[in-house]
């Protein structure tokens, strides 16, 4: 064969090697296609897990297990029933392998800045005249070396905390962030933001919630856990909910609460400076304690894209919610730096649906509905900011009662079997006291596809280096 290669006419053999070359693409991709793992090979078993045997209502309910496992949205791959099983007295277990908590002893640091005697009587006021009605904006990302080091000497503690030291401006002003992997538009907010706030003369600390991988974006709750956790910190009396990628451009745009809550991102570049809807209330908002405990916060089932901010905008609007307000359009004036939408904030097509429920779950779904949904996986002091690490239990917010009427929606189902899940298990009941007998968890596992479509690609480059030799 290699003999009477060689004696082919080398535009002959190139012709030869190309086709054989897209055959055997062709046929990598057909053998990709016919041996795609299958569901089961998709989960790798998991054992030894933590058993997250908190819901002792499910428990005490007896909810039969079958019946349980019936409703779970997500593929049983085997099902094991020890010899103790039994259909009637059987319950479902629900299982978490989500990190442990981090040591709750870091969550006490306290901010300590201290103001000079005389700067503790004296009320701060704005000068309006260093004001600025149209300021630079920067859009280019300095690094974190340049940025520390332009802020080293203004006073800032670290965490981000800073408070004027010649008087008291009466509001502490937190700036909670949602964030995710949006490095280089910290920078930039921090660049161009730090001296407005500090200009403005505010109280302040700034709150970046990070969310970890995993599930969606989910930026209501990480307002609603940024509110949380930052009042453990200190003593904030006014919330400014803020997209990281939001840079005020007029200074008299004040970060403080106004009587009712406050929308303040009006015009953005973005939209070419247009208000886009009646009552929106994204972007920027400031809200105090006392708005945010009268609404119950923001939604925590706002998994993706959209919706979250519209939710609050009822929230706030209903008869007895505190109204909405908003500063006036050439204040509100913002640049949004470029972005495309994240793959990990798919929209969420749950969105609308939930946005006609508002009314009816509000008072169960936000702050009240927070508490152990959440973890934070780390809380760092950092020159500029304070890191919150979190971990949201997706599985946690969408096995709520509120969230049955839902629970067979695509989104719902798509954001329940994500990464996880399943359990097959033989629980049963011993002398009143409840013993598992049996329990698989099976974990998705990205590793298959992954590793078949890497193996398919070493296949053809060994097959086009033997070719090119022939
Ligand atoms: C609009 C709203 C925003 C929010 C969003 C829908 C305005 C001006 N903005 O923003 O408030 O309601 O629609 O959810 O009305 N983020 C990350 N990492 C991610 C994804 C989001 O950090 O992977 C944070 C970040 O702070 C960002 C914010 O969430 O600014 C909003 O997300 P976006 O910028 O992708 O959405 P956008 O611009 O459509
Ligand atoms: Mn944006």
């Amino acid at each position: 064969m290699a003999a009477i290669a060689t004696q082919l006419p080398i535009r002959v053999r190139l012709k030869r090697m190309t086709g054989l070359l897209v055959g055997l693409l062709l046929l990598q991709a057909l053998i990709f296609y016919k041996f795609r793992p299958t569901e089961k090979q998709r989960y790798t078993r998991k054992r030894d897990l933590t058993l997250n045997n908190t819901d002792s209502r499910r428990e005490s309910e007896g909810i039969s297990f079958l019946s349980f496992l019936a409703q779970y949205p997500v593929k049983i791959i085997s099902s094991f029933y020890g010899n103790s099983f039994s259909v009637n007295t059987s319950y479902a277990y629900r299982m978490s392998d989500t990190p442990s908590k981090v040591n709750s002893s870091i969550l006490k640091i306290k901010d300590s800045v201290t103001r000079n005697a005389e700067g503790l009587n004296k009320t701060c006021s704005i000068q309006e005249t260093a004001l600025a009605r149209r300021r630079m904006v920067n859009l280019n990302p300095p690094s974190w070396r340049e940025l520390e080091n332009k802020f080293k000497d203004t006073g800032l503690l670290p965490g981000g905390l800073w408070r004027p030291k010649n008087c008291n401006p009466n509001v502490h002003v937190a700036i909670i962030i949602p964030f995710r992997g949006r490095d280089s538009q910290l920078r930039v907010f921090l660049n161009n933001m730090i001296p407005l706030f500090q200009k403005q003369n505010l109280d302040y600390g700034i709150f970046v919630v990070d969310q970890r991988e995993g599930p969606p974006f989910n930026r209501a709750m990480l307002m609603n856990i940024g509110f949380m956790e930052s009042s453990k910190l200190g003593n904030y009396n006014c919330f400014i909910f803020h997209d990281v990628d939001l840079i005020a451009e007029n200074e008299f745009n004040i970060y403080r609460c106004a009587e009712k809550p406050r929308h303040m991102s009006v015009l953005i570049d973005k939209y070419n400076y247009k208000v886009l809807y009646k009552d929106i209330f994204g972007g920027v908002t400031a809200l105090t304690r006392e708005h945010m405990q009268k609404v119950n916060g923001f939604s925590n089932v706002y998994f993706g894209w959209g919706g979250e901010d519209d939710d609050m905008s009822k929230r706030i609007r209903d008869k007895n919610g505190p109204g909405l307000s908003s500063v006036p359009g050439e204040i509100g004036r913002y640049k949004m730096i470029k972005h495309q939408h994240e793959k990990s904030n798919p929209i969420n097509s749950l969105r609308w649906d939930l946005l006609k429920s508002t009314l009816n779950m509000w008072k169960s779904d936000g702050l009240s509905s927070l508490e152990g949904r959440y973890s934070i996986l780390k809380l760092e002091r950092r020159p500029l900011y304070t890191w919150m690490y979190t971990d949201v239990d997706e599985k946690a917010i969408l096995w709520d009662d509120a969230m049955a009427k839902y629970r067979k929606n695509s989104w719902v189902q798509y954001l329940l079997t994500l990464n996880h899940t399943f359990i097959t298990a033989s629980p049963s009941i011993s002398d009143g006291a409840r013993t598992i007998h049996s329990i698989d968890l099976f974990v998705k596992s990205p590793c298959i596809p992954k590793c078949l479509s890497f193996i398919s690609l070493c296949v053809i480059s060994i097959c086009a280096i033997i070719l090119t030799n022939l």
